[in-house]
């Protein structure tokens, strides 16, 4: 995708009404106002938005009034937006000098020098241009003291000023000819000091092509933090002693520079934990001399990360400083940052805040460790907190507030969505979710920065919504952010990326949402219940056009998109897609040529079906369609008696992997049990049935060996299978056809340490 894209449709649409001041929430308004009809979207979305005026057109020629510090990439990115407009004469001049003779004058800078201001307020007609808070800015564009127009852009900062930049370029309204101004007044700041990405992943880490593009993406989207911490680059974490080689640190240098134009703060992290003598001078010195290397290309800002490592002390040397009780690991860890933090960060002009992540980062309670490691490191260091739990499902101010009293210093969040390291064969495209919009100074949180995926463009989907929300939480809505996320991403190929994300959604964060399942499910029911009625034909339109929407995906989106990385990245969950799409074709096929009594037909599109099935099954890639399999599965073993029924279990892991989860014709959701051999699950079919199949969907957590009994009262229960060397995956069973009412999975022995976890119990009826 072109960088800088000029008219990005994305982000919010405003539509504006004279006069009016639009706070926060007005993105739904439609609105029209002297025959102007202004349709444009910013994001993230601004503090506050005023329309002052109808607009103007932006004459070829323009003027643009800068001083001395104007922001350089503002600056070009006004020019470059003036370009792209239809703009063929540019005369740019310093304020203290002649202005120049334009019909439009554009005045880009933070203007602090008063006499300076005062020129800007005189010459446009605005009192009081004044923006108050860190990065903030105000665009205002129609006012004018003359018969020319004026267009402010003035940022309480360099980076105000760029932040307004990209605010400009979004309301440029694409015209014939020149393209046209809206008169409004924007005033604008994040809510979130700290905004971004950390690549924090294990496996492959980003190229270095991602990351200059990832750094353009947070510019463009105000986010204004990337940290440099992939677990798989050697030098980050097991080989921490040994110096870069130079064609990388020159890859470093380049990002450093990418980043500064983008005003995100590039931070270098270490992790040294696993095998640092925490004690030793030299190992220090080791470790100031890496950022010393980083330093001399440009990095200000450092992190020292603990998280994922033995907290025990290994070295004789640290067990005799530290000791060796539930306190060592946090002094040894506090020693260690503060030497760091005095010895280079308060030693090097400019280096911003050590930055760290405790080995204890997501537990919900106080500890010795924490108790420690709070008391001694010192407090100006930022610690990295996940929320509670490693992938939070939510944040709450009530947690930060709990979990900033017990460590007492200013916590970033390490947000770990949308990252899929734990999950390699999915991808998380959800919105970010569940985190409150009070996340801030007063409860102890000075930002967040956004664990993404492997797959670096199709992060930048979540991250979309990650940037709106951290500049402004309260007004963020989850929805609406992703529909803009995939507008902007996509463009014309909008339609089928928004399949494609639908299909893709279903993470921990978002309960395991599935939003294409679920417009699925009401048409498939639908399906079933004019097959029962006799007449299958009814029920089948919708869901066969469905599949076909499946089917047809893959093939607009590699046609349409113009995004090879990405396409790259999902390719394997794209011929999956396909494959869902053709197998559901071929299985509604089959169900009518079988109510038609077409044999020769139904063989046909039988075999179709089991071929695809096979191929599917050799792609590991999962994508958010659980309700598919099951549906297959009916249409090939007949109805799963179990699917909807009364489901118990010996015990639940958590609480929320309970037993109905195995018995809800999901195939993405399961249930999960305590980690002890003697474990069951079982379901009441309601009624009694003469049965000969049972389909057991296994998670990682499978069972080496179990039985399937049976039983007509849940009391008297009989053996009917025993499996002694089960692979996982799916066990398909058939048992000698028996009349039951109850049936159950009786685990003798677990296949890990975890316990038995089903993705689906299923039971089918004997059919004759
Ligand atoms: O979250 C932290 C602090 N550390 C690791 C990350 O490196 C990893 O990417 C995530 C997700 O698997 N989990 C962690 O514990």
């Amino acid at each position: 995708m072109s960088k800088r894209k000029l008219y990005t449709k994305a982000a919010l649409t405003v539509c504006l009404v004279t006069g009016l001041f639009v706070p926060l929430d007005f993105q739904e308004t439609k609105a029209q106002s002297n025959n102007e009809d202004y349709d444009f979207t910013i994001s993230p979305k601004p503090k506050s938005i005023e329309k002052t005026g109808n607009g103007f057109p932006l004459n070829p020629k323009v003027g643009i009034v800068t001083e001395k510090d104007t922001d350089a990439m503002a600056l070009l990115e006004v020019k470059g937006a003036l370009e792209k407009a239809g703009v063929n004469k540019i005369i740019e001049s310093d304020i203290n000098n002649p202005l120049p003779d334009a019909p439009v004058l554009i005045w880009v800078g933070e203007f602090k020098d008063e006499d300076e201001l005062k020129i800007v307020e005189e010459n446009v007609g605005i009192q009081n241009i004044d923006i108050n808070h860190k990065e903030g800015y105000i665009v205002s564009s129609g006012k004018s003291n003359g018969d020319k127009k004026d267009i402010v852009i003035v940022g309480n900062d360099a980076a105000g000023t760029f932040y307004g930049a990209e605010t400009f370029k979004h309301i440029l309204i694409e015209r014939e000819g020149t393209d046209w101004i809206p008169e409004v007044e924007i005033k604008d700041w994040p809510t979130m000091p700290i905004r971004g990405a950390i690549e924090g992943f294990y496996g492959k880490p980003w190229s270095h092509e991602d990351r200059l593009s990832q750094l353009d993406f947070y510019g463009e989207h105000k986010m204004n933090s990337y940290i440099y911490a992939p677990k798989d680059d050697p030098y980050h974490r097991d080989k921490w002693r040994e110096p870069y080689p130079e064609e990388k640190i020159k890859e470093i240098e380049e990002l450093v520079k990418t980043a500064q134009k983008n005003h995100v703060t590039f931070t270098f992290a270490i992790s040294p934990g696993n095998t640092i003598t925490f004690s030793s001078d030299a190992e220090l010195q080791v470790l100031m001399n890496k950022a010393q290397a980083m330093w001399d290309v440009g990095v200000k800002s450092f992190a020292l990360f603990l998280d994922d490592i033995n907290p025990s002390l290994r070295s004789p040397q640290d067990r005799a400083m530290f000791g060796i009780d539930a306190n060592a690991s946090a002094k040894a860890q506090a020693y260690l940052l503060n030497r760091f933090n005095e010895q280079f960060i308060k030693t090097h002009e400019g280096a911003e805040r050590l930055i760290t992540v405790p080995t204890e980062y997501y537990q919900a309670n106080t500890s010795p460790y924490r108790k420690t490691f709070a008391e001694l490191v010192q407090s100006d260091i930022v610690v990295q907190w996940t929320g509670i739990g490693v992938v939070a499902p939510s944040i709450t101010s009530a947690d930060a507030d709990k979990i900033h009293g017990i460590f007492k210093h200013d916590l970033l969040i390490w947000d770990n969505y949308p990252v899929n390291d734990f999950d390699r064969n999915k991808l998380f495209l959800g919105p970010l979710v569940g985190r409150d919009s009070n996340l801030t100074p007063e409860h102890g949180v000075i930002g967040l920065t956004a664990n993404p995926m492997n797959e670096a463009e199709a992060s930048k989907i979540p991250l979309f919504t990650v940037a709106d929300y951290t500049w402004n939480p309260e007004s963020y809505d989850a929805n609406y952010s992703l529909e803009q996320s995939i507008k902007e991403f996509a463009g014309d190929a909008a339609e089928p990326l928004k399949v494609f994300v639908d299909s893709s959604y279903a993470a921990g964060l978002n309960n395991s949402k599935e939003p294409f399942s679920e417009n699925l499910k009401p048409l498939i029911d639908k399906f079933w219940a004019a097959y029962e009625s006799g007449n299958v034909k009814e029920g089948a339109d919708d869901l066969l056009n469905e599949f076909i929407k499946l089917k047809n995906t893959p093939h607009q989106l590699r046609n349409t998109l113009d995004n090879k990385n990405f396409l790259e990245e999902v390719n394997p969950y794209l011929n999956k897609m396909e494959l869902y799409g053709f197998a559901g074709e071929a299985a509604i096929k089959m169900v009518l040529a079988e109510q038609e009594n077409d044999t020769q037909a139904a063989m046909e599109q039988k075999t179709l079906l089991q071929n695809t099935m096979t191929e599917m099954a050799k792609i590991p890639q999962k994508l958010s369609l659980g309700v598919i399999p099951t549906f297959l599965d009916r249409v090939i073993n007949g109805k799963n008696l179990a699917e909807g029924k009364i489901a118990k279990a010996s015990s639940s892991e958590v609480s929320w992997l309970t037993p109905d989860l195995a018995v809800d014709g999901n195939n993405t959701t399961r249930w999960a049990s305590l980690y002890t051999n003697n474990q069951w699950i079982s379901v009441d079919l309601g009624q009694i049935y003469s049965i000969n199949k049972v389909i057991l969907n296994w998670e990682n957590a499978y069972g080496k060996q179990y039985k399937i009994q049976v039983s007509q009262d849940g009391n008297q229960w009989t053996d009917v299978y025993t499996e002694l060397n089960s692979n996982g995956g799916t066990d398909e069973i058939e048992i000698p056809s028996t009349e039951a009412r109850f049936v159950r999975m009786q685990g003798i022995q677990r296949a890990s340490s975890w316990g038995y976890s089903l993705y689906e119990f299923k039971v089918f009826e004997t059919r004759n």
